[in-house]
């Protein structure tokens, strides 16, 4: 019966968006439909680094592609879906210490907590937010990233609503060619500041078909 109902709601489509619940509360669905999101990632930190991500929603399952440029090479770069901030890419206004690096914590207001960590193998849970040896490295300074994840049904929210924004992480200020620096990262004091910065972001535009 249930999945009868899914089918029907797949095929009312927008139409049934619309005439969903008055008041503001969506009916659940089942089956929700497939929502596709899409971000221009742009610097952050000056770093120079720019790409694009392309995603599929169903459900909780997302297929997520992230293409990125002039990253830091051969470093590994955390890399994270965002959410519950403003929905939005800090500015180097958010650098209220005013170290000339907008920090990951500097940046929650506006893009939020990590919800999920575009790991290469294994949990992809906000717990690997810092797993280091399971981020992607990036030989010549490209990334190319293609995974199908699973997340929470919150994170799947905000992706539907327009609040995710994927932050790529990873900066070289100094130009030495590697994470190096005194300053130590907001989010984990044995790091330097310079592995866990944010290098780009990109709020994901999301089209719920
Ligand atoms: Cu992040």
């Amino acid at each position: 019966m249930y999945r009868n109902l899914a089918r029907t709601a797949v095929a009312a489509g927008c139409l049934g968006a619309l005439i969903a619940a008055p008041g503001g509360v969506a009916t659940a669905s089942p089956a929700q439909p497939a929502t596709a999101g899409f971000a221009h990632i742009n610097q952050l930190n000056r770093s120079g680094v720019k790409g694009a991500v392309r995603l599929s929603l169903r459900g909780d399952q997302v297929d997520v592609t992230v293409f990125a440029s002039g990253l830091l090479r051969s470093a590994p770069h955390a890399m994270h879906f965002h959410t519950g901030g403003a929905g939005r890419c800090p500015t180097m206004a958010a650098d209220t210490n005013g170290d000339g690096i907008v920090s990951t914590t500097e940046g929650h207001t506006a893009y939020g907590m990590i919800a999920a960590s575009l790991t290469v193998t294994g949990d992809t849970s906000p717990a690997s937010g810092l797993a280091v040896d399971r981020f992607a490295t990036t030989p010549h300074g490209y990334l190319t990233y293609h995974r199908t994840v699973m997340v929470d049904d919150m994170t799947a929210a905000a992706i539907r609503a327009g609040n995710a924004v994927l932050v790529i992480h990873g900066i070289d200020p100094n130009g030495t060619g590697a994470y190096d620096g005194t300053a130590p990262s907001d989010l984990d004091p044995k790091l330097p500041l310079e592995a866990t910065s944010p290098a780009a972001c990109g709020v994901i535009n999301a089209h719920n078909s």
